[in-house]
């Protein structure tokens, strides 16, 4: 067998980094609005973000105060898909809620 050199016995150094990069995070927010009922905004943390009461609760109130609050924190793909499922669910339930995804 011919002699190796460090480099080619393993992994380059790019090679593992990108193997050992971790996937970005995204973050869904629920957005605030005048007509969802502050029950259905909580029954959906609960349901789609397995947040307790009292979190769902402070969340519910940051969206209503402030305009919109952070529900979670995935994957590109979970955050997307999450975000999809809540806005079908409100629209299965006639209320206009909204989502966005962002960067975490
Ligand atoms: N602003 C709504 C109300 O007063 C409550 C609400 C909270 C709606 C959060 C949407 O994402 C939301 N009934």
């Amino acid at each position: 067998m011919g002699k190796k050199t460090e480099e080619s016995n393993q992994e380059s150094r790019v090679a593992e980094k990108e193997r050992l990069k971790k996937p970005p995070l995204y973050a869904v927010l629920l957005v605030n609005d005048d007509y969802t009922p502050m029950d259905f905004v909580i029954h959906i943390l609960l349901k789609f973000f397995q947040k307790t009461e009292e979190e769902a609760m402070q969340i519910m109130l940051q969206v209503h105060e402030k305009g919109q609050g952070i529900c979670g924190i995935f994957s590109r793909e979970i955050a997307e898909t999450k975000a999809m499922r809540v806005v079908q669910y409100a629209q299965e339930h006639k209320y206009p809620l909204q989502t966005r995804i962002q960067p975490a």
